[in-house]
């Protein structure tokens, strides 16, 4: 069964959130060498009413490991942008071809196709301008830069994007064990590298040993999974405004998911031992460790 977390962390949340928003709003103002509609675009589309699941997951991190976050917020920015760009193109009509997106039209809907294309594309590079001018020192950029462009680029996140559009054309080709290893692997890319990469990001910048971070990407991938999976059954039982964007989609298209594979109680029942078994590799960062751990049980109880 799901366990709530305290209000106290939702609160928490809330006052991260806000100031994530804070800084992603600064960040998303331009000269006037940048084209107003773009600049309009990248705005709606990365300001959006979102969980900011990306930047807290960074924030948390580097507190976990004693690190300041001052000193976290630019990645936890630039992931927030990755991901925001991620969200625009997959609504795209070659993508998934949604006009929901955050309790609004999507992007694409409320501009134009090639500005959303744009606005997109230019979120991603703002995103690796940012960790190469705002994060200190110059070797720990460089560091971060690595790990977000691997995480959202061929081998993460787009190949897993890829990976999923290729298994929906072949409607799921195999036996149930194969195809729960094909979908656990495009979800491990897809979804599981930006969450991983997100933890990686708050331990680069505090400094964290090899054990912490090896405890990161141990409790990342779980709770990584665990949010896929939440997904795919909010995708089937989830409420449309409450979610904000199109649910009973997946099945429609025909796509491999967890509920449509283990059925909806197996589906639930492994989600909640994914986020048991991620939070068990947080006990290095003792009570520092709290705040993950609250935020892992959210994600098995979130509604939206
Ligand atoms: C290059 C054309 C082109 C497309 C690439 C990169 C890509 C398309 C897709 C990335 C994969 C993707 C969007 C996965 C979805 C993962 C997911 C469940 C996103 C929703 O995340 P939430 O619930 O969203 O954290 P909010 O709105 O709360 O930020």
């Amino acid at each position: 069964m799901a366990v709530s977390p305290p209000m106290a962390f939702v609160e928490h949340a809330q006052r991260l959130r806000e100031e994530v928003n804070h800084v992603l709003a600064a960040e998303l103002k331009f000269s006037d060498r940048c084209p107003s509609t773009l600049s309009e675009a990248m705005a709606y589309a990365g300001l959006g009413p979102g969980k900011r699941l990306r930047p807290i997951l960074v924030l948390l991190s580097a507190e976990a490991c004693g690190g300041s976050r001052d000193a976290a917020m630019p990645a936890a920015v630039a992931v927030e942008m990755v991901h925001a760009y991620s969200l625009v193109h997959d609504d795209l009509p070659a993508m998934d071809d949604d006009d929901l997106r955050r309790g609004r039209s999507t992007c694409h809907h409320a501009f134009d196709e090639s500005t959303a294309i744009l606005a997109g594309d230019a979120l991603l590079t703002r995103a690796f301008e940012l960790l190469a001018t705002k994060v200190r020192p110059a070797e720990v950029a460089a560091n971060c830069s690595a790990t977000l462009a691997e995480a959202a680029g061929a081998e993460g996140m787009v190949g897993g994007q890829m990976q999923d559009l290729l298994a929906t054309a072949s409607q799921s080709e195999g036996n149930e064990s194969t195809r729960e290893r094909q979908l656990e692997a495009i979800h491990r890319n897809k979804t599981g590298a930006l969450f991983v990469a997100s933890l990686q990001l708050g331990g680069i910048v505090a400094s964290a040993t090899d054990a912490q971070r090896a405890a990161l990407v141990a409790y990342g991938e779980k709770i990584g999974l665990a949010f896929q999976i939440v997904d795919d059954l909010l995708d089937v039982a989830g409420n449309e405004g409450q979610m904000g964007k199109r649910v009973g989609k997946d099945d429609a298209l025909g796509k491999l998911t967890f509920p449509g594979l283990l059925g909806v109680s197996e589906s639930k029942a492994r989600a909640s031992a994914l986020i048991h078994e991620g939070c068990t590799h947080l006990e290095i960062f003792g009570a520092r460790g709290t705040s993950l751990r609250e935020l892992a049980m959210y994600l098995g109880e979130r509604d939206s």
